[in-house]
């Protein structure tokens, strides 16, 4: 329910900033290129593109002036707004997930000192007011106390974080070995992380972690994203590559499985780091907000076959916030949950040379919207799923909602797996999906208790389904007269699955693809309806633009 009132409060603070700006229109204006400036004789601020988000991937801009009304508590007021093209290499966001306004570049009078600034809108204020929340140099002048200068504007981090910082976008932020944020549940700490901020690992044992208990606040913005990668990257292709550095870990205390039955609270041990628990019994737990975040070149292996993925997720609850995430060249997996309630939206896995999404331990979250991108020369499966890796039927069981994956494989016929391997007892609900380009099949279902836990095609239990989704591979499906059931049975049992060429152009579908004309899904607190196949509604929908890297 408050999942719910928090979607719609923020689709209606959108709506209504865009409104309010289109209520108080004005011609006349001069667009200018720099992000904002501020004229002291005037006390106008001016902001020549403000992107307000109307959808998933498309904004509306709008040339701005605030007029400063409160200098002792740095208030503006919405003076004028009047709509401009999108066309500003550098626009301003207004950011909805914290109804904030950030300026990557604010300079006054026209002057060459260049400030960054959040504005943070008052709440049911109109006219519009904000709150400059956060004002700083964009010039690097020095390390904060709690770091250590490392050399140019890189600051390293310490290798415990036991109370609030910000990480400013003026420094690169450098990780030597583990950095934990708070301690397990206890001085619990929250990492704020700037819009167009980086911080970098150096080799590979170099991580983030962070603790149970403790938050995460990286929200970045679509032309400013928050980049996590390696120290090498230079940003042009071959300068890092994966596994150059851990990668970043969320712990939390929502339910897992894989305990001994009787405990009260199940927690697990973390295999790749085993001084770490992970799981309790808060599903609703929030471990933060990421939002327009890149992890590129992670992926350590930290002993044989126990890896850091590019981001895992351990028991963590669905009060956090995952959206407009990219996890881009990692060693491992790109993302992994093991166990937990962690709910994401518009994910993109590309080029990780395991599985794109993998999960166990019981994860029973939900995701809408995911590009898997597999590696042109090397991964496994797109989607890897267990519910426990040795204890197929332990309690809870997996059970996530899948809606709107893409899941591209490469054609090639020596590498990469499966679009999608469930098994070891894992459930699954797929919805308005598509599966193409994989070597050994697009699905496959493997271990008995998979089976079982599925029903048989004629008389389905609910726990593994597909509905609205497409398979284009050569071998669509992993049929075994050895398992209890086809998987091709199961497919074409239910309803509006189809094997047919999806027509994509890239990732996107082309106007006469298949996928635009589907059954629809069901609306929940999370899960938005669509009446599509694939992570895009059409050939426009394009929400990976600007804030993703390497794609293309
Ligand atoms: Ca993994
Ligand atoms: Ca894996
Ligand atoms: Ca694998
Ligand atoms: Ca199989």
């Amino acid at each position: 329910m408050s999942l719910q009132t928090d979607f719609f409060k923020k689709k209606q603070t959108c709506l209504m900033i865009s409104g309010l700006l289109s209520s108080v229109l004005f011609s006349g204006m001069t667009y200018a290129a720099a992000s904002a400036n501020f004229d002291s004789t005037t006390a106008n601020l001016q902001i020549p593109a403000v992107d307000v988000p109307v959808s998933a991937s498309r904004s509306e801009t709008f040339n701005v002036t605030l007029k400063l009304v409160d200098a002792g508590n740095l208030t503006f007021e919405l003076a004028g707004a009047s709509p401009v093209s999108h066309s500003s290499a550098d626009p301003v966001s207004f950011e909805p997930t914290v109804s904030k306004v950030f300026v990557p570049t604010v300079s006054v009078d026209n002057g060459s000192a260049k400030w960054f600034a959040e504005l943070t809108l008052v709440p049911n204020s109109n006219p519009l007011r904000f709150v400059v929340t956060k004002l700083h140099s964009t010039q690097f002048s020095g390390c904060p106390s709690f770091a250590t200068p490392a050399g140019g504007d890189a600051c390293l981090l310490p290798g415990s974080i036991t109370s609030d910082i910000t990480l400013t976008n003026d420094i690169t932020w450098v990780l030597a070995g583990g950095v934990d944020v708070g301690g397990d549940n206890t001085q619990s700490a929250t990492l704020t992380i700037e819009p167009g901020t980086r911080i970098v690992g150096q080799s590979g044992p170099d991580f983030l972690y962070i603790n149970r208990g403790s938050k995460i606040d990286a929200i970045g913005t679509p032309h400013h994203p928050i980049v996590f990668t390696s120290s090498t990257d230079n940003d042009t292709a071959g300068s890092a590559t994966s596994g150059d550095w851990g990668g970043v870990v969320l712990s939390g205390n929502a339910p897992v499985n894989g305990c001994n039955s009787g405990v009260t609270v199940c927690e697990v041990i973390n295999e790749a780091l085993p001084t770490k628990t992970y799981g309790g019994n808060n599903a609703s737990e929030s471990s933060g907000n990421m939002k327009y975040v890149q992890i590129r070149y992670a992926g350590y292996e930290v002993s044989p076959d126990k890896e850091l993925n590019a981001l895992t997720l351990t028991g963590v609850g669905s009060g956090t916030v995952l959206d407009f995430i990219q996890l881009h060249q990692g060693s491992d997996d790109g993302i992994e949950m093991f166990g937990g309630t962690v709910n994401f939206k518009h994910v993109v896995s590309s080029e990780n040379s395991d599985d794109s999404v993998d999960w166990g331990n019981g994860w029973a979250g939900k995701a809408q919207y995911v590009l898997i991108k597999q590696a042109s020369d090397d991964g496994d499966n797109g989607i890897e799923a267990d519910n426990h890796e040795t204890d197929f039927n332990s309690l809870p069981r997996a059970k996530p909602i899948l809606v709107n994956f893409t899941a591209l494989g490469t054609n090639n016929t020596s590498v990469g797996a499966n679009g999608a391997l469930l098994r070891r007892g894992t459930g699954v609900n797929i919805h308005n999906s598509v599966f193409t380009g994989f070597r050994k099949s697009c699905l496959n279902i493997d271990s008995d208790a998979t089976f079982t836990n599925a029903g048989t095609p004629s008389n389905l239990t609910g726990e593994l389904t597909a509905v609205n989704t497409f398979v284009d591979c050569a071998v669509n499906f992993d049929d075994q007269a050895n398992e209890p059931f086809l998987v091709s049975a199961w497919f074409s049992n239910q309803s509006g699955n189809q094997i047919a060429n999806p027509h994509l152009n890239g990732y996107l579908p082309s106007a006469n693809s298949p996928l635009l004309q589907t059954g629809s899904t069901t609306a929940d607190g999370f899960i938005e309806t669509t009446n599509y196949s694939g992570a895009f509604a059409d050939q426009n929908d394009d929400w990976t633009q600007h804030w993703t890297h390497g794609l293309n």
